[in-house]
This record gives structure tokens, C-alpha cells and sequence, in this order.
């Protein structure tokens, strides 16, 4: 009845815990102040800003609102296809509300979107959605296994939607797929950075963070 189709959601997810919010938030700005400083960025600075620009701020480059979260399925309330089927679940219904470890394995910004990796465990993969775009994204040469879209959208460039995040994920796991490790440029504090070209930046972490989330949906 149209009673449960109000009732959905804009999306589930899981939702980092707060102290660890702040904690990501202050390593992805000290990731951006560190990445503008280096000159293997300066040489490639054209890919975020204009003609004629020599320098991006990149700490305001990249915008964000709302709670950090790692979305797993978009129902835009019911709007979406396999909304109800989703939330009508088993493991949906039996998870909503609890706790996990989300782990985190690299940090990458292209000039449309900043976000983390999300690595899922067996049972995250409960939660994931059936329908992804996945295979549609991946084409048919480079079939990524589900769940590889998993991510936390930590900013977008002006006019970017935060849906822009898993599509360009997906395009860093296809080039490491073809066997690209990217331009290895150096060390930083967390792990190798390396540079795939047009724009992409990829800071694989040597250990993974593990970030407390809680599984719940969000209503705008
Ligand atoms: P994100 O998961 O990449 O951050 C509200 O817009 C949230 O739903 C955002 O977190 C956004 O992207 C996600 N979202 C929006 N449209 C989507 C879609 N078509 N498929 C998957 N996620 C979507």
C-alpha cells in the first residue's frame, strides 16, 4: 500500500560512529594539505583546476553534508528499483540497528570525487544489494565480484553528485584489474601513493582502518 512505499528510505547504509567520522575527516584534510604540497601533484595540477589557475585549494575543492556512511542499498524512498524488495530482506530486517567494523583499505580522489574503499566481509555481503551496477559499470571484459563498489563518499567537486563516488571507484578497480599500479610518487604516513593518471589519486593504506559503523537508513 502506498503507507510502506512512504516509508522507505532515501538509503541504507552503515553509518560511521562519530569519533571515527571526525577521525577520517581529519586524515582525508591532512591527506589533501600533504597531496597539494607535493610536486608530482603540481605537475599534474591541470586536471583540477582551470586554464590559467596555478594553484587548487583542494581542501575546498572537495564539499560534503550529512553523516559519513558507506551507502549499501539507494531506495529514494521506494522511487528506486528493488527498493521494498531490499528492505523486506531477511538480513536487512534481522541487521537494522547493530554494530560492525567497516575495514578501509585505500583513500583516492579523482577531480569529481573523494572517497575510501570499503572492503566487505561475508557477512556485509549479506547486505548488499542483488541489483548493483557492478556488471553494467565494469563491462564485460572487467567483471569486478559484488561489493566492489563499497565506498564512503568523503566530498564532490562543485556540481558532482555523491553518486559520481562508486562509478569512479569502480574505474580505479578496473585499471588495477588491467594489472595498472598506477605511478608509485611516494611514501606518505599511511601507505604508497600512486597516480593513475587523469586526475586519480590513490593512497592504499598499509593497514587497514577499522571503522565502527552501525547499519540504519537515512530519511532527508
Ligand atoms: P554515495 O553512496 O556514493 O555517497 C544520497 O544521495 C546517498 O545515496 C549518497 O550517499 C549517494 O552516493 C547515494 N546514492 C544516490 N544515488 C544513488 C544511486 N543511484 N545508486 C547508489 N547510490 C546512490
Amino acid at each position: 500500500g502506498s503507507m510502506e512505499e512512504v516509508s522507505l528510505p532515501l538509503y541504507f547504509g552503515w553509518f560511521l560512529e562519530y569519533t571515527f567520522q571526525d577521525k577520517l575527516e581529519v586524515m582525508a584534510k591532512d591527506f589533501l594539505k600533504t597531496l597539494g604540497t607535493l610536486e608530482a601533484f603540481k605537475k599534474h595540477i591541470r586536471d583540477f583546476s582551470g586554464e590559467g589557475e596555478e594553484e587548487t585549494n583542494l581542501e575546498q575543492y572537495f564539499q560534503h553534508k550529512g553523516p559519513l556512511h558507506c551507502t549499501t542499498k539507494y531506495c529514494n524512498y521506494g522511487k528506486a528499483k528493488g527498493a521494498k524488495e531490499y528492505a523486506e530482506k531477511e538480513s536487512v530486517r534481522q541487521q537494522y540497528g547493530s554494530m560492525t567494523k567497516l575495514v578501509i583499505g585505500a583513500l583516492f580522489i579523482t577531480p569529481r570525487t573523494m572517497g575510501v574503499r570499503v572492503l566487505l566481509t561475508q557477512d556485509q555481503l549479506q547486505l548488499w544489494p542483488d541489483d548493483t551496477e557492478e556488471k553494467a559499470d565494469a563491462g564485460p571484459e572487467a567483471e569486478l565480484p559484488p561489493g566492489s563498489r563499497a565506498h564512503i563518499t568523503l566530498g564532490c567537486a562543485e556540481g558532482i553528485k555523491p553518486v559520481q563516488t562508486g562509478p569512479d571507484l569502480l574505474e580505479i578497480l578496473q585499471l588495477q584489474k588491467q594489472g595498472q599500479e598506477g605511478e608509485k610518487v611516494q611514501d606518505l604516513e599511511n601507505g604508497p601513493l600512486a597516480y593513475y593518471g587523469n586526475g586519480i589519486w590513490v593512497l592504499s593504506f598499509t593497514e587497514p582502518l577499522l571503522a565502527p559503523a552501525l547499519f540504519s537508513s537515512y530519511y532527508k
